[in-house]
This record gives C-alpha cells, structure tokens and sequence, in this order.
C-alpha cells in the first residue's frame, strides 16, 4: 500500500486496518491465554511472576514471533512485541498486562495485551507498512495483588529510580519481588533486553471497563477521559497476645478490638463524605493478617491494607488524615499502631487531542456495527495508562463488563464487544503511526 502523508490517506488506511481485525482469531488468542492459570469456574488465577505467569510469558512470546514481531525486554521484565515501520521513529504503544488477581477474569489485562497482538495480525493481513513502528507491551504486576504496589512495570519504565525501591517488595509468603523477577528475567534470558525508559509517539491502552457505567448505557465502547486516584495503606496493630478465657476484658492489648475500631471509622467517613456532594469516595480494606490467628488466643497482632479511590484527591487528602488521626486516637489501647502508605497516585486526565483520535476510531467501529455511539467516561480502575500519560500522549478504550463485575471468576464481556474493540483499537493505532 503507497503511503502519503495526508490525513485523509490516514484515514482510510486506518479503516483497512481495522477492517482486517478478525473476531475469531481474537477469540482464540483469549482463550488459548485463559488456559494458563484457568479454574475450574471459569475465572483465571495468574499472579504476577508465578510459574504459570512464566509460562504465559513465554506463549506471548511464541504468538509474537509467529506475527514476525521483535521481541524485547527491560530491567523489570516488560515485553515488548514491535512491528517495524518504514522509520526508525519512536513507536506507537499499545497493549496491557498479563498478571491476574488471585481470583481474577479472563480479560482484566490480557485483553488489551491480546487485542494488541490481533491488530499486528490485522496490519499483516491488510499489507499495510506503517510509518512508525507500532509496539505491543505486557506489562509486569499491574495488579499489586502478591506484590505492592500496583503497576510496577510502567511505573519503572517511566522512571527507572522507582525499580530499587519494588525489588525490595515481598509476598505474603515472603518471597522478595527482586528475587521473582531476576527469575523471570533467566527464563527469558534469549529476549534482548532494552533500556528503560524508551521515547513512545502515543500510548493507547484497551480495558474492559471493569464496572457498570457502559453497560447501563448500553454502550458497546468508552473513551476514557482520566482515571481517578489511588492510595494504598498498611496498619499494623500490635497488642498482647493472651488467653481469651482468663484474660479480663479490662486488662486486654486485644490487637483486633484496635484494628476494627480503625476500620469503623474508616468505614462512617466514605458515605458522609459522598453526601458532602464530592465524587465518591471507594473504601476497601482487602487484606487482613492476624497472629497468632488462634480461635481462643486474643490477637497479638493485626495488620490490613487500605485502598482508597477517589476523582477528587482533596477526598483522599481528608481519608488519609482521618485514618492516621484514628491510628493515633487507638494507639493507647494498644501496644503500637503504624500506618505506612505504599502506593499514592493522583488523578490522571488524558489529552484532548487522544481522545478525539479514539473517538473517530470508536464511531466508524459502532457505525459499522449498528450500534450506538462512544461515550466517554473516567475509569475507576487504575491501569498502566496512568503512568504513561505521564511520558507520552495517552488514552484508554472501554468495552462494557457484564453487570460491572470484575476482579471476579464471574468476569466478562459479549464476544460482540471485544471485537469492536479491537476495531476501534486497531483504527487508532493505525491511524497514530502513519503520523
Ligand atoms: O486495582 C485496580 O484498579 C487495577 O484493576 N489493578
Ligand atoms: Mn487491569
Ligand atoms: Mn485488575
């Protein structure tokens, strides 16, 4: 296909792309990458940097060279699958991660990786020479489940002096991130490894939505306009432990009493302060570790995580002082309280100048379809999006989740769907490297 540099030219180059996305071939790719971690009730259980994270790895390598792709890798263990353009230009990004929650869904991530792979497929298929080079990545821990905080991979590519601090990062079992990642890096020790971090044109990253706004919409594709904020905390309770027959309430360091009294409070502030008129404010208190975790022993020491999510960061400023204050005001029941903050990210807001790109992309894709047309929203899930916002012009792509269910076996999205999105996937990235 001759290339001429008119936005017209680009246009309808974009739409051939997009027209040779192929929905069968997109299916299979998710279901072979569903298998490796898959569970009996549907879901995917995938943690980062687990053998069977390894192994899906080194499939998404094998798929990428089946498509002719160079593959690369850097120091936190980011691959990178890069079709060449007819320039040696900085490349148009895209892709996700490949790391699951403990119990997760069989898109959360890899759709995006995936949906990549399907657009390189769909630019072989239609002959078309891009002038930039146009690069799939899989990003390391996006997710912060084993290992905090969330997002690792692209965080360190963007600011390499970050990597120092994650190596250091254990799992519950003790297992030091370090460690798990030098693994990862000897398993694929044949993959040239490239600096961090590395000039990119534009990045754009498809999502499932994760919650209930498209679908209540009954809109099949989002423009994603930002992405709200994140802070992740540690507190730890340390009390007594002691017998929990002879022991007298009155004299008791019962860790849990402390730990659940922090959380009620935690717990009263979200709703008053959704009804102070602010954009809510999303409270979770996920993990809990108790020890001795003895049925008749008082609990010596209780520690949890607090994620708090917010649009507004004011609302996380008023949550974090509410929560150390608390911590202080328990403290005297108890031998210690420590509140360690891991993960802190304001608001991200895309540029304009993306989103009309993606939304040219989503309404050929929805007027093709019949379907109703892109809306746009702000993502309450965070994503490696957010970090690269901060090196290159970046947006998102949603497509619906099934009543808004997500980070859940239960997770899912109409094949219908997925396809439109990496039509509407494939026209933006297309239509980006003939820049
Ligand atoms: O937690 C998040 O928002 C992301 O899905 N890991
Ligand atoms: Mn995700
Ligand atoms: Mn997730």
């Amino acid at each position: 296909m001759n290339f001429t540099d008119s936005p017209s030219a680009h246009a309808e180059i974009a739409g051939t792309v997009q027209d040779h996305v192929d929905a069968a071939r997109l299916a299979a790719s998710l279901a072979a990458l569903a298998r490796f971690g898959g569970r009996d009730d549907g879901g995917v259980s995938r943690e980062t940097l687990t053998d069977i994270d390894l192994a899906a790895r080194r499939h998404l390598i094998e798929q990428a060279r089946a498509l002719g792709c160079e593959v690369s890798t850097d120091d936190c263990g980011n691959l990178f699958f890069r079709r060449p353009g007819r320039e040696d230009l900085p490349p148009v990004l895209t892709g996700s991660h490949a790391d699951t929650q403990p119990v997760g869904g069989k898109y959360d991530g890899a759709y995006g990786v995936l949906a990549g792979l399907e657009v390189i497929a769909a630019l072989n298929a239609a002959g078309v020479e891009t002038r930039r080079p146009i690069e799939v990545v899989s990003w390391t821990n996006e997710e912060g489940s084993r290992f905090g905080p969330g997002a690792m991979g692209s965080s360190a590519f963007v600011d390499p002096g970050r990597l120092a601090i994650y190596r250091d990062a254990v799992d519950p079992a003790g297992v030091r991130f370090g460690d798990a990642l030098d693994a990862a890096l000897t398993a694929s020790a044949d993959v040239p490894r490239l600096p961090m971090p590395r000039p990119m044109a534009a990045c754009v990253e498809l999502h499932i939505e994760q919650g209930p706004v498209l679908e209540a919409a009954n809109v099949p594709l989002g423009v994603v306009t930002g992405i709200q904020a994140v802070r992740w905390f540690r507190v730890d309770c340390a009390g007594t432990m002691a017998h929990a027959g002879t022991t007298p309430m009155a004299v008791r360091r019962d860790a849990m009493a402390v730990a659940v009294a922090i959380a009620q409070e935690l717990y009263a502030l979200a709703p008053r302060d959704a009804a102070a008129g602010s954009n809510e404010l999303r409270l979770t208190l996920g993990r809990w570790t108790v020890a001795p975790n003895s049925v008749n022993t008082i609990p010596g020491h209780v520690s949890f995580t607090v994620d708090m999510r917010c649009l507004d960061d004011a609302a996380l400023d008023r949550a974090e002082a509410a929560l150390r204050a608390a911590c202080v005001r328990h403290a005297q029941a108890s031998d210690a309280v420590t509140v360690e903050r891991f993960f802190h990210r304001t608001p991200t807001h895309f540029p304009g100048t993306m989103l009309d790109a993606i939304e040219r992309a989503c309404t050929r894709a929805s007027e093709q379809a019949g379907r109703a047309m892109p809306m746009r929203l702000t993502s309450g899930a965070f994503h490696d999006a957010m970090y690269l916002a901060d090196h290159c012009p970046t947006a998102m792509i949603f497509v619906p989740s099934k009543g808004g269910i997500s980070h859940n076996a239960a997770e899912d999205t109409d094949a219908t769907e997925l396809f439109l999105g990496a039509k509407a996937l494939a026209y933006t990235v297309a239509e980006l490297a003939c820049r």
